[in-house]
């Protein structure tokens, strides 16, 4: 009998920690062995010369999330998990929305239906919390974070979610309580309502708009408050698709002052500016309307120092599939529609790894060891998946990705989501993962995905586990 499932050989293997040579054993799913020359396998891969990074952990995507009518996203379980894993993500936290009027506990069941039997990789849950009732923060809330729900969003705008400062206190409080990672979605409600009535009474309803609806000082503002309500608690927050400069020094200024509060970036702010929703009143722009909106290159270069330099901890997709042709996305009911209706989110699970990869480690902006912590360790970490996810050592989940380097242009063809576009259309890019194993099974081989909806499993999540920021 052979001893192990598979066997990768001669990796060159990249962990958040180090960058080695060596063969890895495979069996049941796990990672049982790292070293030189292991013995043989039943399969055996050759990866001479190529590196092997752990799975992406995306920790910010959104799928069949429910939507009011006539939107609805593209991508449910099934082609959501597909389009991940063949840009080389094998976990994937996608969210449970509460409805107003809704208990947290139902919604967190009707996610589980959603999911259930159609994903092709590993996933949990976070909850959004909309709607903090006296029965969420002392039943709900509590008890589902002790049963493996142990991180949320909280949104401080959009008005079927927002919570005002009190409602975030109290679901900080409960947080804290039970050591649960809170997320926040930072931007300050009231100006953007207030500025986008005006443009819209001035006729300016034209997609390139939305940023002017959203300019920095109101996710500044918000960052900035939200810094303080964790401070007021005493609790760590994560805030999330952190966008450019005045977020970020509001982030550096709570470091300075000891404050824990992690951060989350996206490659729309790498990668688009406010350009990308229309230069002049072309319908096109809405397939950039997201929020917070994206900056201009002064803004790309602050992400790109924060990635750097460890001001994020994170880099997710915030994945939020609308088709741009189509009455249930960007174009309601088939119309083109004033900036403020048209529904916010572009894709991007499938595009994450490959941009920062060939962007950011083969440009030498991050090494190769930090694209590993944003993309994959940190987020294991600060949801309570780690080690199982998140790195390559024995013990841990077999979620594996062998890299290919070359010519590679990114079109919206090579994409496996049910997305109509993508908005880094025609980008050449330098690397693509060339293989991905899910649980020691190939789920893309570089050319062609391997389908097994109902192989992703629910994972129930741990305590966070992110050590504490030093600046
Ligand atoms: N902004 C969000 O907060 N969520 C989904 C998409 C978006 O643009
Ligand atoms: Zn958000
Ligand atoms: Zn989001």
């Amino acid at each position: 009998m052979s001893e192990f499932d598979l066997v990768i050989r001669q990796a060159r293997v990249a962990t958040a920690s180090d960058c080695f040579e060596a063969d890895i054993g495979i069996r049941d799913g796990r990672i049982e062995a790292l070293g030189a020359a292991l013995a043989k396998g039943r399969q055996e891969i050759d990866a001479a010369g190529r590196v092997v990074t752990p799975g992406g952990v995306d920790a910010h995507c959104h799928l069949d999330q429910s939507m009011p009518p006539p939107l609805r996203m593209a991508d449910d379980f099934e082609s959501g998990t597909r389009s991940a894993a063949c840009g080389g993500t094998t976990t994937v936290i996608p969210f449970a929305a509460q409805e107003k009027g809704q208990s947290l506990r139902a919604a967190v069941d009707d996610y589980h239906r959603r999911a259930e039997g159609k994903a092709h990789i590993d996933y949990a849950f976070h909850m959004i919390v909309s709607d903090p009732t006296p029965t969420v923060l002392n039943d709900d809330l509590p008890s589902l974070i002790r049963a493996g729900y142990t991180s949320f969003k909280v949104y401080m705008t959009y008005d079927d979610l927002k919570l005002d400062d009190g409602q975030i206190l109290d679901v900080l409080s409960v947080a804290r309580e039970e050591g649960a990672m809170a997320m926040i979605h930072a931007e300050n409600a009231d100006c953007i309502e207030w500025l986008s009535k005006r443009l819209e009474a001035a006729g300016r309803i034209a997609p390139r708009f939305h940023a002017h609806s959203r300019p920095m000082l109101v996710e500044r503002e918000a960052t900035h408050r939200a810094i303080a309500l964790s401070e007021l608690v005493d609790v760590p927050i994560l805030v999330v698709h952190v966008s450019g400069r005045e977020a970020v020094e509001q982030i550096r200024w709570a470091r300075a002052h000891g404050l824990q509060v992690h951060a989350e970036t996206c490659p729309q702010y790498l990668f688009l500016t406010a350009e990308d929703l229309g230069i002049d009143d072309s319908y096109k722009g809405a397939r950039c309307v997201c929020s917070p909106p994206p900056r201009d290159k002064g803004n790309q270069e602050v992400i790109w120092n924060g990635l750097n330099d460890g001001l994020f901890t994170i880099f997710s997709s915030d994945h939020a599939p609308f088709r741009f042709d189509d009455p249930e996305g960007k174009k309601p009911g088939g119309q083109e529609v004033p900036f403020r209706h048209i529904p916010n989110g572009i894709p991007g699970l499938e595009t994450r790894l490959p941009l920062l990869y060939s962007e950011g480690v083969l440009k030498g902006r991050i090494t190769l060891s930090k694209f590993v912590e944003l993309t994959s360790t940190n987020p294991a970490k600060a949801y309570g998946l780690h080690p199982r996810k998140g790195t390559i050592a024995p013990g841990s989940d077999a979620d594996l990705v062998m890299w290919d380097e070359g010519e590679f242009e990114l079109t919206n063809a090579r994409l496996h989501h049910a997305v109509d576009y993508t908005p880094y259309e025609g980008m050449k890019l330098k690397a693509w993962p060339g293989l991905t194993l899910a649980g020691g099974e190939v789920v893309w081989d570089g050319s062609n995905f391997h389908p097994r909806a109902g192989r992703g499993r629910f994972l129930s999540c741990g305590t966070p586990s992110l050590r504490p920021q030093s600046r």
